[in-house]
């Protein structure tokens, strides 16, 4: 049988109505993209061993929307992988999470009421379970791409996920899940920097994280201090994340796609924003070139910084930018 990619389409429970790359084996259709290195969809029909059933069908139409449709969900989990490859691929050059041209599986409806989602190096696969009652399948694109980001480091810096590595690890993911969404930029998703906030897990549409102030959730770091290491990873990140916020945005009030933002600075300074995107090349070259598996907030400091004088200069704006923004979160 003749094999081929074909255009396909789908409507996810977020992401609306997209194109999708499929492969077409006779008068099947797979949610299989030949162009982005085989990454595929698979369900696992709420098992939790093995690597599922690959969606395929004959209409080349996936999903219509809603979570009982099987392949809503697997909808956008391959958008999302497909988002986050183009964002690597586009945004720093590297050939899918391991820079070596292979793509990654997804695996949707993992388990039963299984409220997360995560990546593993195991089988180089994505797995989304379907939240509590089944009804909130954790498939939104920020967590898309935070959990294959955590490939990303792995396959890099390797930062050990416990202590101020984990809480660098962590906001790596979120901060680059994050760029995954701006560069998307959908609209039945508007790019921000909330963490999770169409995934509804706490039942009251708040999201899981902020980025300019992260402390508003409760329990994570605004700044640094000295036993943020004996923090939880996912709070400890914290200082990284509102780190990233200030460096893109700057201190302040501020709105963005009709999100409202307040970053404070922990020593009032004023810092001021040399955009995401920028913000984006430095820690992506910083984790790559500089972070080791042991590096820790001081350690990311010096890495940025040397990071920003690679890329603009010593003396530059942004290599100054980097400097105040670890100093108002207290990174000295
Ligand atoms: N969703 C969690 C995370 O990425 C799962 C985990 O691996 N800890 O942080
Ligand atoms: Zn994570």
């Amino acid at each position: 049988e003749k094999v081929q990619t074909a255009a396909g389409t789908g409507t996810g429970v977020f992401v609306g109505n997209v194109p999708l790359d499929t492969t077409q084996s006779g008068s099947s259709f797979q949610l299989k993209d030949a162009s982005r290195g085989g990454q595929s969809t698979s369900d696992m029909n709420n098992g939790t061993a093995g690597s599922g059933t690959l969606f395929a069908n004959t209409s080349n139409t996936f999903g219509d929307g809603t979570v009982s449709n099987r392949e809503s969900a697997a909808v956008d989990a391959q958008f999302g992988a497909a988002k986050t490859w183009d964002f690597y691929k586009s945004t720093f050059g590297r050939n899918g999470i391991r820079n070596d041209g292979v793509g990654a599986a997804s695996r949707v409806h993992y388990g039963s009421n299984y409220v997360n989602a995560f990546w593993s190096d195991d089988c180089f696969c994505m797995t989304y379970g379907d939240g509590s009652g089944d009804t909130h399948p954790l498939t939104a694109l920020d967590v898309a791409g935070h959990e294959m980001t955590h490939g990303v480091t792995a396959a890099t810096a390797n930062l050990n996920y416990s202590g101020e590595s984990g809480g660098l690890n962590e906001a790596t993911s979120d901060i680059l899940g994050t760029m995954v969404e701006f560069y998307a930029n959908l609209p039945s998703n508007p790019p921000n920097y909330l963490i999770g906030e169409l995934i509804n897990l706490r039942g009251d549409g708040s999201p899981l994280r902020y980025m300019d102030q992260p402390s508003k959730d409760g329990v994570s770091a605004d700044n640094w201090s000295a036993d943020v290491g004996n923090l939880d990873v996912h709070y400890s990140s914290g200082v990284a994340n509102h780190f990233f916020y200030l460096l893109s945005e700057g201190s302040g009030a501020k709105t963005i796609n009709g999100f409202d933002y307040n970053s404070p600075t922990a020593d009032g300074s004023t810092v001021t924003g040399i955009g995401r995107d920028k913000a984006a090349q430095i820690w992506y070259r910083a984790l790559t070139v500089y972070f080791t598996s042991t590096t820790d907030y001081a350690g990311a400091r010096a890495a940025t910084l040397s990071a920003a004088t690679d890329l603009y200069g010593s003396g530059s704006a942004e290599y100054n930018a980097v400097a105040a923004a670890w100093t108002a979160v207290n990174v000295n």
